[in-house]
């Protein structure tokens, strides 16, 4: 990446448990007090569509229709977020899939106990990153 290029940029979800949860504050306020910038940001609720798109990866697996009513089954937060690195960055804060697992420090080390009920998605790589904010901020493309 040249010095004069674009920030990397990473699509979040703050899913609906943390909506429920009355997290949304806190868990953007991570995401703010660690530098990075909110570049687009939406108060929806994901579609049937729009959850097999998103999740096109795990579409067949075992765990997708419990995640897909999940993550259908009440609003959610989705926010572009943009700053050096950003995509490892916010790996690095919401943590290990499993919150059971996942490193105190991290989001969802500290306020997740569910393998599914994880509190957020973040991009995994540039390509995803790319893919994702594609389909929910078609109009950043
Ligand atoms: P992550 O990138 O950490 O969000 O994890 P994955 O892409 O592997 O999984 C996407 C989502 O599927 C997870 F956030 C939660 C859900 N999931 C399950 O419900 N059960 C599983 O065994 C694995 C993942």
């Amino acid at each position: 990446m040249s010095s004069n290029s674009p920030d990397e940029r990473s699509l979040v979800l703050i899913k609906p448990d943390a909506v429920r949860r009355g997290l949304v504050g806190e868990v953007l306020s991570r995401f703010e007090r660690k530098g990075l910038r909110i570049d687009a940001m939406v108060h929806r609720t994901m579609d049937a569509a729009l959850a097999d798109a998103h999740y096109a990866e795990h579409v067949d697996k075992a765990f997708y229709p419990p995640l897909k009513d999940f993550m259908t089954g009440g609003p959610l937060v989705a926010l572009v977020l943009s700053g050096d690195q950003v995509i490892d960055v916010v790996r690095g804060l919401v943590g290990a899939t499993d919150g059971r697992r996942a490193a105190a420090g991290t989001i969802r080390g500290d306020l997740s106990l569910s393998n599914r009920e994880n509190l957020v998605h973040a991009s995994d790589s540039t390509d995803s990153a790319k893919r994702e904010i594609g389909l929910w901020f078609p109009e950043l493309g």
